[in-house]
Protein backbone atom coordinates (compact mmCIF):
# COMPACT_ATOMS: atom_id res chain seq x y z
CA UNK A 1 0.00 0.00 0.00
CA UNK A 2 1.20 3.59 -0.58
CA UNK A 3 1.30 5.52 2.43
CA UNK A 4 0.38 9.09 0.62
CA UNK A 5 -2.80 9.49 -1.57
CA UNK A 6 -3.39 12.72 -3.12
CA UNK A 7 -6.88 14.41 -2.69
CA UNK A 8 -7.63 17.38 -4.32
CA UNK A 9 -3.75 17.88 -4.64
CA UNK A 10 -3.47 17.44 -0.90
CA UNK A 11 -0.79 14.77 0.10
CA UNK A 12 -2.29 12.70 3.10
CA UNK A 13 -0.80 10.08 4.55
CA UNK A 14 -3.37 7.17 4.99
CA UNK A 15 -1.52 5.24 7.70
CA UNK A 16 -2.63 5.48 11.86
CA UNK A 17 -0.50 7.95 13.75
CA UNK A 18 0.38 6.65 16.83
CA UNK A 19 3.12 7.42 19.32
CA UNK A 20 4.58 10.08 17.20
CA UNK A 21 4.66 7.54 14.35
CA UNK A 22 3.13 6.87 11.08
CA UNK A 23 2.15 2.45 11.38
CA UNK A 24 0.99 0.58 8.74
CA UNK A 25 -1.92 -1.90 8.81
CA UNK A 26 -1.95 -5.42 7.01
CA UNK A 27 -5.17 -4.62 5.61
CA UNK A 28 -6.89 -1.61 4.26
CA UNK A 29 -10.39 -0.02 3.02
CA UNK A 30 -11.46 1.96 0.22
CA UNK A 31 -11.92 5.93 0.80
CA UNK A 32 -14.21 7.02 -1.74
CA UNK A 33 -15.57 10.35 -2.68
CA UNK A 34 -19.14 11.18 -2.29
CA UNK A 35 -19.42 13.55 -5.05
CA UNK A 36 -18.46 10.81 -7.80
CA UNK A 37 -18.18 7.86 -6.16
CA UNK A 38 -14.06 7.79 -7.18
CA UNK A 39 -12.05 6.38 -5.21
CA UNK A 40 -9.55 8.24 -3.45
CA UNK A 41 -7.33 5.61 -1.64
CA UNK A 42 -6.46 2.96 0.31
CA UNK A 43 -6.72 3.64 4.10
CA UNK A 44 -4.97 1.23 7.17
CA UNK A 45 -7.21 -0.66 8.43
CA UNK A 46 -6.83 -0.39 11.98
CA UNK A 47 -7.69 -3.80 14.83
CA UNK A 48 -7.44 -4.91 18.03
CA UNK A 49 -3.59 -4.81 17.50
CA UNK A 50 -3.55 -0.76 16.68
CA UNK A 51 -5.87 -0.01 19.35
CA UNK A 52 -3.34 -1.88 22.10
CA UNK A 53 -0.48 -0.01 20.72
CA UNK A 54 -2.63 3.77 20.43
CA UNK A 55 -3.62 3.51 24.05
CA UNK A 56 -0.49 2.71 25.30
CA UNK A 57 1.18 5.33 23.13
CA UNK A 58 -1.62 7.11 24.82
CA UNK A 59 -1.01 5.88 28.17
CA UNK A 60 2.79 6.53 28.22
CA UNK A 61 2.44 10.16 27.01
CA UNK A 62 0.23 11.26 29.93
CA UNK A 63 2.84 11.63 32.94
CA UNK A 64 4.51 14.30 31.39
CA UNK A 65 1.70 15.46 29.55
CA UNK A 66 -0.73 16.12 32.63
CA UNK A 67 2.57 17.79 33.98
CA UNK A 68 3.13 20.77 31.79
CA UNK A 69 2.18 23.78 32.75
CA UNK A 70 -1.24 24.78 31.85
CA UNK A 71 0.27 27.70 29.56
CA UNK A 72 2.56 26.02 27.78
CA UNK A 73 -0.19 23.29 26.87
CA UNK A 74 -1.90 26.81 25.78
CA UNK A 75 0.87 27.79 24.01
CA UNK A 76 0.75 24.34 22.22
CA UNK A 77 -2.84 24.34 21.50
CA UNK A 78 -2.51 28.23 19.99
CA UNK A 79 0.17 26.60 17.74
CA UNK A 80 -2.28 24.40 16.55
CA UNK A 81 -5.13 26.72 15.65
CA UNK A 82 -2.14 28.52 14.01
CA UNK A 83 -1.23 25.49 11.88
CA UNK A 84 -5.34 25.20 11.13
CA UNK A 85 -5.68 28.31 10.16
CA UNK A 86 -2.16 28.19 7.70
CA UNK A 87 -3.92 24.94 6.04
CA UNK A 88 -7.19 26.24 5.57
CA UNK A 89 -7.65 25.60 1.86
CA UNK A 90 -6.33 22.32 1.91
CA UNK A 91 -8.36 21.16 4.64
CA UNK A 92 -11.64 22.28 3.23
CA UNK A 93 -11.18 20.32 0.27
CA UNK A 94 -9.94 17.29 1.42
CA UNK A 95 -13.07 17.71 3.81
CA UNK A 96 -15.64 18.49 0.49
CA UNK A 97 -14.06 15.43 -1.09
CA UNK A 98 -14.27 12.98 1.56
CA UNK A 99 -18.04 13.99 2.96
CA UNK A 100 -19.45 15.68 0.22
CA UNK A 101 -20.16 18.91 2.05
CA UNK A 102 -20.00 22.23 0.23
CA UNK A 103 -16.45 23.36 0.35
CA UNK A 104 -18.17 27.07 0.83
CA UNK A 105 -18.85 26.32 4.42
CA UNK A 106 -15.80 24.39 5.07
CA UNK A 107 -13.68 27.62 4.08
CA UNK A 108 -15.44 30.08 5.53
CA UNK A 109 -17.46 28.71 8.59
CA UNK A 110 -16.25 25.31 9.65
CA UNK A 111 -12.27 25.49 9.74
CA UNK A 112 -12.56 28.46 11.39
CA UNK A 113 -14.39 27.26 13.82
CA UNK A 114 -12.16 24.06 14.10
CA UNK A 115 -9.01 26.89 14.88
CA UNK A 116 -11.60 28.72 17.38
CA UNK A 117 -12.17 25.01 19.17
CA UNK A 118 -8.35 25.02 20.04
CA UNK A 119 -7.94 28.81 20.60
CA UNK A 120 -11.01 28.76 22.92
CA UNK A 121 -10.36 25.65 25.18
CA UNK A 122 -6.78 26.74 25.44
CA UNK A 123 -7.87 30.12 27.03
CA UNK A 124 -10.43 28.64 29.35
CA UNK A 125 -8.18 27.05 30.66
CA UNK A 126 -5.63 29.68 32.27
CA UNK A 127 -8.80 30.85 33.36
CA UNK A 128 -10.26 27.65 34.47
CA UNK A 129 -10.40 27.80 38.92
CA UNK A 130 -12.79 27.36 41.76
CA UNK A 131 -12.49 29.57 44.50
CA UNK A 132 -11.10 28.35 47.65
CA UNK A 133 -13.49 28.24 50.89
CA UNK A 134 -13.77 27.50 54.42
CA UNK A 135 -14.99 25.05 56.44
CA UNK A 136 -14.47 25.37 60.27
CA UNK A 137 -11.33 27.15 59.41
CA UNK A 138 -10.36 24.15 56.90
CA UNK A 139 -9.74 25.53 53.30
CA UNK A 140 -11.06 23.74 50.42
CA UNK A 141 -9.24 23.55 47.11
CA UNK A 142 -10.94 22.31 43.89
CA UNK A 143 -8.54 20.90 41.30
CA UNK A 144 -8.87 19.95 37.74
CA UNK A 145 -6.80 16.96 37.35
CA UNK A 146 -6.31 15.32 34.21
CA UNK A 147 -8.14 11.85 33.98
CA UNK A 148 -6.13 10.52 31.57
CA UNK A 149 -5.70 8.35 28.21
CA UNK A 150 -9.05 9.30 26.24
CA UNK A 151 -10.84 7.57 22.90
CA UNK A 152 -12.96 10.05 21.11
CA UNK A 153 -14.85 8.64 18.63
CA UNK A 154 -16.64 10.82 15.74
CA UNK A 155 -18.98 10.49 12.79
CA UNK A 156 -18.68 11.61 8.83
CA UNK A 157 -21.25 14.16 8.86
CA UNK A 158 -18.69 17.31 10.24
CA UNK A 159 -15.54 15.42 10.68
CA UNK A 160 -12.83 17.73 11.76
CA UNK A 161 -15.58 19.78 13.36
CA UNK A 162 -16.89 17.70 15.75
CA UNK A 163 -13.27 15.33 16.16
CA UNK A 164 -12.07 19.00 17.22
CA UNK A 165 -14.75 19.87 19.77
CA UNK A 166 -13.40 17.20 21.27
CA UNK A 167 -9.81 16.79 20.85
CA UNK A 168 -9.10 20.54 22.09
CA UNK A 169 -10.69 20.27 25.71
CA UNK A 170 -9.71 16.49 26.15
CA UNK A 171 -5.50 18.00 25.28
CA UNK A 172 -6.02 21.22 27.35
CA UNK A 173 -7.38 19.41 30.06
CA UNK A 174 -3.95 17.24 30.14
CA UNK A 175 -5.81 14.17 29.07
CA UNK A 176 -3.93 12.35 25.99
CA UNK A 177 -5.80 11.33 23.43
CA UNK A 178 -6.36 8.24 20.35
CA UNK A 179 -8.97 10.00 17.79
CA UNK A 180 -11.07 7.19 15.80
CA UNK A 181 -12.43 9.19 13.21
CA UNK A 182 -15.34 7.79 11.11
CA UNK A 183 -14.24 5.42 8.56
CA UNK A 184 -16.82 7.45 5.70
CA UNK A 185 -14.41 10.81 6.22
CA UNK A 186 -10.96 9.72 7.49
CA UNK A 187 -8.70 11.89 6.07
CA UNK A 188 -8.50 15.33 7.82
CA UNK A 189 -8.02 13.14 10.66
CA UNK A 190 -4.86 12.14 9.17
CA UNK A 191 -4.04 15.99 8.48
CA UNK A 192 -4.53 16.97 12.14
CA UNK A 193 -2.10 14.57 13.34
CA UNK A 194 0.48 16.47 10.84
CA UNK A 195 -0.68 19.97 11.95
CA UNK A 196 -0.42 18.98 16.07
CA UNK A 197 2.87 16.91 15.51
CA UNK A 198 4.29 20.22 13.55
CA UNK A 199 2.78 22.42 16.28
CA UNK A 200 5.15 20.67 18.98
CA UNK A 201 2.79 18.93 20.51
CA UNK A 202 4.74 15.78 21.98
CA UNK A 203 4.60 12.45 20.44
CA UNK A 204 1.85 10.43 21.81
CA UNK A 205 -0.39 12.96 23.48
CA UNK A 206 -2.31 12.75 20.09
CA UNK A 207 -3.02 9.54 18.17
CA UNK A 208 -5.03 8.93 15.36
CA UNK A 209 -6.39 5.34 14.49
CA UNK A 210 -8.14 4.25 11.09
CA UNK A 211 -10.55 1.89 10.67
CA UNK A 212 -14.20 0.12 11.05
CA UNK A 213 -15.72 0.70 14.42
CA UNK A 214 -16.83 -2.93 14.23
CA UNK A 215 -13.44 -4.15 13.61
CA UNK A 216 -11.62 -1.91 15.91
CA UNK A 217 -13.90 0.08 18.46
CA UNK A 218 -14.57 -2.50 20.88
CA UNK A 219 -10.72 -2.59 21.58
CA UNK A 220 -10.86 1.25 22.35
CA UNK A 221 -13.93 1.23 24.45
CA UNK A 222 -13.04 -1.75 26.66
CA UNK A 223 -10.03 -1.22 27.53
CA UNK A 224 -9.02 -0.50 31.04
CA UNK A 225 -6.30 2.05 30.47
CA UNK A 226 -8.73 4.19 28.90
CA UNK A 227 -10.46 7.10 31.08
CA UNK A 228 -13.04 9.05 29.24
CA UNK A 229 -14.91 8.08 26.12
CA UNK A 230 -16.11 10.71 24.05
CA UNK A 231 -18.61 9.77 21.11
CA UNK A 232 -20.79 11.46 18.58
CA UNK A 233 -22.90 9.52 16.46
CA UNK A 234 -25.65 6.94 16.25
CA UNK A 235 -27.91 5.93 19.05
CA UNK A 236 -27.35 1.51 18.18
CA UNK A 237 -23.64 2.31 18.17
CA UNK A 238 -23.60 4.45 21.49
CA UNK A 239 -25.52 1.80 23.07
CA UNK A 240 -22.57 -1.33 21.69
CA UNK A 241 -19.67 1.47 23.36
CA UNK A 242 -21.94 1.75 26.58
CA UNK A 243 -21.99 -1.87 26.80
CA UNK A 244 -18.40 -2.14 26.08
CA UNK A 245 -17.25 0.70 28.47
CA UNK A 246 -19.34 -0.75 31.62
CA UNK A 247 -16.40 -3.62 31.90
CA UNK A 248 -14.54 -0.79 33.32
CA UNK A 249 -16.97 1.89 34.03
CA UNK A 250 -15.42 4.26 32.38
CA UNK A 251 -17.04 7.76 31.80
CA UNK A 252 -18.74 8.08 28.39
CA UNK A 253 -20.06 11.09 26.77
CA UNK A 254 -22.52 10.97 23.65
CA UNK A 255 -23.49 13.01 21.44
CA UNK A 256 -26.20 11.21 19.14
CA UNK A 257 -29.02 12.09 17.34
CA UNK A 258 -32.02 14.06 17.10
CA UNK A 259 -35.69 14.37 15.71
CA UNK A 260 -36.12 17.89 16.53
CA UNK A 261 -38.80 20.35 15.73
CA UNK A 262 -39.36 23.33 14.73
CA UNK A 263 -42.51 25.23 16.34
CA UNK A 264 -44.17 27.82 13.38
CA UNK A 265 -46.75 29.56 15.57
CA UNK A 266 -49.43 31.65 13.31
CA UNK A 267 -47.52 35.59 15.00
CA UNK A 268 -44.41 34.33 13.44
CA UNK A 269 -42.54 36.06 10.55
CA UNK A 270 -43.61 33.30 7.69
CA UNK A 271 -40.81 34.66 5.63
CA UNK A 272 -38.66 34.03 8.16
CA UNK A 273 -40.02 30.58 9.35
CA UNK A 274 -39.92 29.01 5.80
CA UNK A 275 -36.30 30.05 5.64
CA UNK A 276 -35.30 28.43 8.49
CA UNK A 277 -36.97 25.46 8.03
CA UNK A 278 -35.30 25.56 4.15
CA UNK A 279 -31.88 25.83 6.33
CA UNK A 280 -32.40 22.59 7.75
CA UNK A 281 -30.97 21.15 4.25
CA UNK A 282 -27.94 22.02 5.21
CA UNK A 283 -25.04 19.14 4.51
CA UNK A 284 -27.92 17.71 2.66
CA UNK A 285 -29.96 17.35 6.18
CA UNK A 286 -26.85 15.16 7.77
CA UNK A 287 -27.13 17.68 10.66
CA UNK A 288 -27.82 15.91 14.34
CA UNK A 289 -29.10 19.26 15.28
CA UNK A 290 -32.03 19.59 12.14
CA UNK A 291 -35.15 20.29 13.26
CA UNK A 292 -36.76 17.52 10.55
CA UNK A 293 -40.70 17.87 12.04
CA UNK A 294 -42.03 21.21 10.66
CA UNK A 295 -44.52 21.78 13.33
CA UNK A 296 -47.06 24.56 11.73
CA UNK A 297 -50.42 26.56 13.39
CA UNK A 298 -53.01 24.92 11.50
CA UNK A 299 -53.98 28.47 10.45
CA UNK A 300 -51.29 29.61 8.80
CA UNK A 301 -49.72 26.07 7.24
CA UNK A 302 -50.99 26.80 3.68
CA UNK A 303 -49.31 30.21 3.67
CA UNK A 304 -46.27 28.99 4.85
CA UNK A 305 -46.04 26.13 2.83
CA UNK A 306 -45.85 28.56 -0.66
CA UNK A 307 -43.24 29.89 0.94
CA UNK A 308 -41.47 27.16 1.71
CA UNK A 309 -41.99 25.41 -1.51
CA UNK A 310 -40.76 28.60 -3.20
CA UNK A 311 -37.79 28.44 -0.97
CA UNK A 312 -36.78 24.76 -1.57
CA UNK A 313 -37.30 25.28 -4.83
CA UNK A 314 -34.88 27.55 -5.40
CA UNK A 315 -31.81 25.79 -3.63
CA UNK A 316 -29.43 24.50 -6.04
CA UNK A 317 -28.01 20.95 -5.66
CA UNK A 318 -24.88 20.16 -7.28
CA UNK A 319 -21.20 19.21 -7.10
CA UNK A 320 -20.52 20.44 -3.26
CA UNK A 321 -17.13 22.46 -4.60
CA UNK A 322 -18.88 24.67 -6.75
CA UNK A 323 -19.40 28.13 -4.91
CA UNK A 324 -23.26 28.35 -5.85
CA UNK A 325 -24.03 24.87 -4.80
CA UNK A 326 -26.67 25.27 -1.88
CA UNK A 327 -26.72 21.10 -1.37
CA UNK A 328 -24.42 18.41 -2.06
CA UNK A 329 -24.66 14.45 -2.11
CA UNK A 330 -25.22 12.47 0.93
CA UNK A 331 -22.33 10.93 2.23
CA UNK A 332 -22.42 7.55 1.20
CA UNK A 333 -24.56 4.58 -1.11
CA UNK A 334 -25.35 3.15 1.82
CA UNK A 335 -26.64 6.79 3.76
CA UNK A 336 -28.63 7.12 0.34
CA UNK A 337 -30.53 3.80 0.37
CA UNK A 338 -31.13 4.49 3.82
CA UNK A 339 -32.61 7.44 2.98
CA UNK A 340 -34.58 6.71 0.32
CA UNK A 341 -36.26 3.85 2.15
CA UNK A 342 -37.63 6.12 5.14
CA UNK A 343 -39.20 8.08 2.58
CA UNK A 344 -40.84 5.48 0.16
CA UNK A 345 -41.93 3.41 3.30
CA UNK A 346 -43.57 6.69 4.59
CA UNK A 347 -45.02 7.23 1.04
CA UNK A 348 -46.77 3.60 0.61
CA UNK A 349 -47.79 4.39 3.97
CA UNK A 350 -50.13 7.68 2.80
CA UNK A 351 -47.90 10.42 3.35
CA UNK A 352 -47.92 12.96 0.19
CA UNK A 353 -44.26 14.67 -1.18
CA UNK A 354 -45.18 18.11 -1.32
CA UNK A 355 -41.38 18.36 -3.03
CA UNK A 356 -38.78 15.71 -3.70
CA UNK A 357 -39.29 12.36 -2.53
CA UNK A 358 -36.49 10.63 -4.72
CA UNK A 359 -33.22 9.96 -5.61
CA UNK A 360 -31.27 12.30 -8.36
CA UNK A 361 -28.32 10.81 -10.21
CA UNK A 362 -25.54 9.89 -8.22
CA UNK A 363 -25.79 9.80 -4.72
CA UNK A 364 -27.70 13.18 -4.66
CA UNK A 365 -31.30 13.03 -2.81
CA UNK A 366 -33.65 15.84 -3.90
CA UNK A 367 -34.83 18.32 -0.77
CA UNK A 368 -38.18 16.47 0.16
CA UNK A 369 -40.92 17.67 2.61
CA UNK A 370 -43.46 15.20 3.22
CA UNK A 371 -47.33 16.03 4.48
CA UNK A 372 -50.37 13.72 5.49
CA UNK A 373 -47.91 11.65 8.29
CA UNK A 374 -48.96 10.45 11.04
CA UNK A 375 -47.16 11.41 14.63
CA UNK A 376 -46.47 7.42 15.58
CA UNK A 377 -45.13 7.00 11.91
CA UNK A 378 -41.60 5.84 11.36
CA UNK A 379 -41.19 9.10 9.68
CA UNK A 380 -41.93 11.39 11.89
CA UNK A 381 -40.30 9.18 15.26
CA UNK A 382 -37.02 7.97 13.27
CA UNK A 383 -34.16 10.03 12.29
CA UNK A 384 -33.68 10.23 8.54
CA UNK A 385 -30.15 12.15 8.36
CA UNK A 386 -30.45 13.11 4.79
CA UNK A 387 -32.62 16.18 3.38
CA UNK A 388 -36.15 15.22 4.58
CA UNK A 389 -38.77 17.03 6.02
CA UNK A 390 -42.42 16.29 7.54
CA UNK A 391 -44.77 18.78 8.19
CA UNK A 392 -47.72 18.54 10.42
CA UNK A 393 -50.18 20.88 11.51
CA UNK A 394 -50.96 22.08 15.33
CA UNK A 395 -54.08 24.22 17.07
CA UNK A 396 -52.66 26.12 20.08
CA UNK A 397 -49.95 25.76 22.10
CA UNK A 398 -51.15 22.74 24.25
CA UNK A 399 -50.80 20.29 21.15
CA UNK A 400 -47.49 22.22 19.30
CA UNK A 401 -45.64 21.15 22.50
CA UNK A 402 -47.09 18.00 23.09
CA UNK A 403 -46.10 17.41 19.65
CA UNK A 404 -42.64 18.61 19.95
CA UNK A 405 -41.86 16.62 22.68
CA UNK A 406 -43.48 13.26 21.35
CA UNK A 407 -40.21 11.59 20.39
CA UNK A 408 -37.56 9.69 22.19
CA UNK A 409 -34.88 12.32 21.64
CA UNK A 410 -34.38 16.61 22.94
CA UNK A 411 -31.40 17.05 21.26
CA UNK A 412 -32.36 20.42 19.75
CA UNK A 413 -35.95 22.65 19.61
CA UNK A 414 -36.66 26.04 17.10
CA UNK A 415 -39.97 28.16 17.53
CA UNK A 416 -41.03 30.56 15.00
CA UNK A 417 -42.91 33.33 17.10
CA UNK A 418 -43.64 36.67 17.11
CA UNK A 419 -44.75 37.40 20.81
CA UNK A 420 -42.30 36.92 23.40
CA UNK A 421 -43.96 36.09 26.10
CA UNK A 422 -45.43 32.91 24.09
CA UNK A 423 -41.56 32.07 23.54
CA UNK A 424 -40.87 32.70 26.94
CA UNK A 425 -44.14 29.86 27.87
CA UNK A 426 -43.13 27.14 24.82
CA UNK A 427 -39.25 27.03 25.48
CA UNK A 428 -39.80 26.02 29.32
CA UNK A 429 -42.07 23.31 28.35
CA UNK A 430 -39.95 21.50 25.62
CA UNK A 431 -37.39 19.23 26.30
CA UNK A 432 -34.23 19.92 24.37
CA UNK A 433 -30.80 20.64 24.69
CA UNK A 434 -30.67 24.20 22.90
CA UNK A 435 -33.71 25.98 22.26
CA UNK A 436 -33.62 28.70 19.43
CA UNK A 437 -36.36 31.45 19.36
CA UNK A 438 -36.58 32.94 15.69
CA UNK A 439 -32.81 31.71 14.70
CA UNK A 440 -31.26 28.45 13.87
CA UNK A 441 -27.88 26.85 14.63
CA UNK A 442 -26.18 29.84 16.52
CA UNK A 443 -23.45 28.19 18.35
CA UNK A 444 -20.99 29.31 21.27
CA UNK A 445 -18.67 27.00 22.89
CA UNK A 446 -19.26 28.65 26.02
CA UNK A 447 -22.93 26.92 26.37
CA UNK A 448 -23.88 23.59 27.32
CA UNK A 449 -24.46 21.37 24.14
CA UNK A 450 -25.79 17.77 24.23
CA UNK A 451 -29.19 16.59 24.40
CA UNK A 452 -32.00 15.20 26.67
CA UNK A 453 -33.48 11.78 26.62
CA UNK A 454 -32.08 9.58 23.51
CA UNK A 455 -30.06 12.18 22.27
CA UNK A 456 -27.29 11.46 24.41
CA UNK A 457 -25.27 11.95 27.77
CA UNK A 458 -23.58 15.30 29.19
CA UNK A 459 -22.49 18.03 27.93
CA UNK A 460 -19.86 19.93 25.99
CA UNK A 461 -18.56 23.25 25.44
CA UNK A 462 -16.79 25.87 28.50
CA UNK A 463 -16.59 24.64 31.65
CA UNK A 464 -18.78 21.06 31.05
CA UNK A 465 -15.89 19.63 28.44
CA UNK A 466 -13.47 20.72 31.19
CA UNK A 467 -15.75 18.76 33.90
CA UNK A 468 -15.82 15.75 31.89
CA UNK A 469 -12.65 15.86 30.63
CA UNK A 470 -10.90 16.09 34.65
CA UNK A 471 -11.00 14.54 37.55
CA UNK A 472 -12.10 16.81 40.09
CA UNK A 473 -10.40 16.70 43.16
CA UNK A 474 -11.43 19.03 46.60
CA UNK A 475 -8.18 18.63 48.71
CA UNK A 476 -9.32 20.26 52.59
CA UNK A 477 -6.61 21.52 54.57
CA UNK A 478 -6.39 21.79 58.15
CA UNK A 479 -5.27 25.69 60.00
CA UNK A 480 -3.34 23.67 61.92
CA UNK A 481 -0.36 21.10 61.95
CA UNK A 482 2.12 22.46 59.99
CA UNK A 483 6.19 22.81 61.10
CA UNK A 484 6.58 26.33 62.86
CA UNK A 485 9.05 27.78 60.81
O1 LIG B 1 -23.00 5.98 12.55
P1 LIG B 1 -22.15 5.25 13.67
P2 LIG B 1 -23.26 5.57 11.02
C1 LIG B 1 -26.85 8.73 12.85
C2 LIG B 1 -27.66 9.02 11.62
C3 LIG B 1 -27.09 8.07 10.63
C4 LIG B 1 -26.83 6.87 11.49
C5 LIG B 1 -25.84 5.85 10.97
O2 LIG B 1 -29.02 8.73 11.87
O3 LIG B 1 -28.00 7.77 9.60
O4 LIG B 1 -26.35 7.43 12.69
O5 LIG B 1 -24.58 6.42 10.73
C6 LIG B 1 -17.85 4.29 15.02
N1 LIG B 1 -17.44 0.72 18.66
N2 LIG B 1 -25.73 9.63 13.00
O6 LIG B 1 -23.55 4.13 10.89
O7 LIG B 1 -22.09 3.79 13.46
C7 LIG B 1 -17.76 4.51 13.53
O8 LIG B 1 -16.61 3.88 13.02
C8 LIG B 1 -16.84 1.91 18.56
C9 LIG B 1 -25.95 10.78 13.80
O9 LIG B 1 -22.15 6.10 10.22
O10 LIG B 1 -22.69 5.73 14.95
C10 LIG B 1 -17.74 6.02 13.47
O11 LIG B 1 -16.44 6.49 13.76
N3 LIG B 1 -17.05 2.75 17.54
C11 LIG B 1 -24.71 11.45 14.14
C12 LIG B 1 -18.69 6.42 14.61
O12 LIG B 1 -18.79 5.27 15.43
C13 LIG B 1 -17.90 2.36 16.57
C14 LIG B 1 -23.61 11.47 13.18
C15 LIG B 1 -20.09 6.85 14.15
O13 LIG B 1 -20.67 5.82 13.43
C16 LIG B 1 -18.55 1.12 16.62
C17 LIG B 1 -23.49 10.22 12.46
C18 LIG B 1 -18.28 0.28 17.73
N4 LIG B 1 -18.88 -0.90 17.87
C19 LIG B 1 -24.56 9.38 12.37
N5 LIG B 1 -19.32 1.00 15.52
C20 LIG B 1 -24.80 12.70 14.95
N6 LIG B 1 -25.22 12.59 16.21
O14 LIG B 1 -24.45 13.78 14.51
C21 LIG B 1 -19.18 2.15 14.80
N7 LIG B 1 -18.30 2.98 15.43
Amino acid sequence: MSDNIRVAGVSVDTRHWIGGERVASAGTFTDRSPIDGSALGEIARGGPAEAEAAVAAARDAFPAWAATPRAERARILHAVADGVEKRTEELAIVETTDNGALLRSHRRGVMPRVAHNFRFFADWLLRLEHEDFETRGHTNHVSWDPAGPCVLITPWNAPLMLATWKVAPALAAGDTVVLKPAEWSPLTASLLADIAAEAGLPAGVLNVVQGYGSEIGDALTSHPDVRRISFTGSVPTARRIAASAAANLTPLSLELGGKSPLLVFADADLDLAAGLAVEQYDNAGQVCLAATRLLVEETVAEEFTRRFVEKATALRQGDPRDEATDIGPTVHPRQLEKIDGFVQRAVAAGARAVVGGHREDGQYYAPTLLTDVAQDSEIVQEEVFGPVLTLQTFTGEDEAVRLANDTRFGLAATVATGDRERAERVTSRLVAGTVWVNCFFVRDLRAPFGGSRQSGVGREGGTWSFDFYCDLKNTVTAPEGWDQD
